[in-house]
């Protein structure tokens, strides 16, 4: 897959998507998001994918949307031009595989809500979250106000964006906007470990898992525990299921085939 702004790497079932636009911090612009959207389909679709991983590298997630395309863009534009951002963001929520977000320096604006379609978050100690849109007259419109309150609560949420202020990596870890925080220098390592421990799974259990999860927090708790005994007793027709027990009685480690 050769993309202009991101990079897409597969290797050993586990694909990467680098966000490549070093000289602006990653800003997101147009084109990057229609090449997210392109590359987590194809990605969905693959088989031999299992995880998927989104980076901006070793220096920056990404610092946002691309202020230099929206501060000429009038309302009209914005609100007739397909909503580039929610498509792709979108697209790789729904993947029906796990997601993790590696991220290391500013994840900010729409960098920030990036990290927040994945499954799982990383982050270097050196990394940055804020939603900064208030500061430049605007809100977070890339699902920051509907996912950040949904993963932190409404209280936390609000101040963030109430304040546009930035929070360092351990912060973030104390409200739970990320999973887990390492060095540096142990980022790649770390995610890798996390990508492999979910990539040993069987495919057809993780799919349903995440559904379950994310289709569920669309429903009241009733509805949600129906559709995840819908999910589990979907299981049981799989071949995952027989190997993931069998092995489990033979004391033994499961080999799942994702079917
Ligand atoms: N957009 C465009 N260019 C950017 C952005 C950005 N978001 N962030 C940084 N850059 C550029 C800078 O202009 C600069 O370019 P140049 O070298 O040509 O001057 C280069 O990247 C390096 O940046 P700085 O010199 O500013 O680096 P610093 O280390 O001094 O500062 C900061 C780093 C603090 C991250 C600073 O760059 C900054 O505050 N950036 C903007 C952060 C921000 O406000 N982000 C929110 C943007 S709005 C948004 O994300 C809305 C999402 C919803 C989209 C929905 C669409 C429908």
């Amino acid at each position: 897959m050769s993309y202009e702004t991101i990079l897409v790497e597969i290797e050993e079932g586990i694909a990467t998507i680098t966000l490549n636009r070093p000289d602006v911090l990653n800003a997101l612009n147009d084109k990057v998001f229609n090449e997210l959207e392109e590359a987590a389909t194809k990605l969905a679709a693959d088989e031999a994918v299992r995880v998927v991983i989104i980076t901006g590298g070793e220096k920056v997630f990404a610092a946002g949307a691309d202020i230099s395309q929206m501060a000429t863009s009038s309302a009209v534009e914005v609100a007739t031009g397909g909503n580039p951002a929610q498509k792709a963001f979108i697209n790789i929520e729904n993947m029906p595989k796990p997601v993790i977000a590696s991220i290391s320096g500013f994840a900010l604006g729409g960098g920030c809500e990036l990290t927040l379609v994945a499954d799982v978050r990383i982050a270097a100690d050196n990394a940055q979250f804020g939603l900064p849109e208030i500061k430049l007259g605007i809100i977070p419109g890339a699902g920051g106000t509907q996912r950040l309150p949904r993963l932190i609560g409404i209280g936390r949420a609000k101040e963030l964006i109430f304040s546009g202020a930035f929070i360092k990596a351990d912060e973030a870890l104390q409200i739970g906007l990320v999973n887990k925080v390492v060095p540096p220098d142990q980022l790649s390592a770390e995610t890798q470990k996390m990508a492999k421990r979910f990539a040993d799974q069987g495919a057809v259990a993780l799919r349903l898992a995440k559904a379950a999860v994310n289709e569920g927090l669309r429903m009241d708790l009733e509805a949600g525990l129906e559709y995840e005994h819908k999910c589990f007793s979907l299981l049981f027709a799989t071949e995952d299921q027989k190997e993931g027990m069998k092995a489990f009685m033979e004391k033994r480690p499961a080999k799942f085939q994702g079917k």
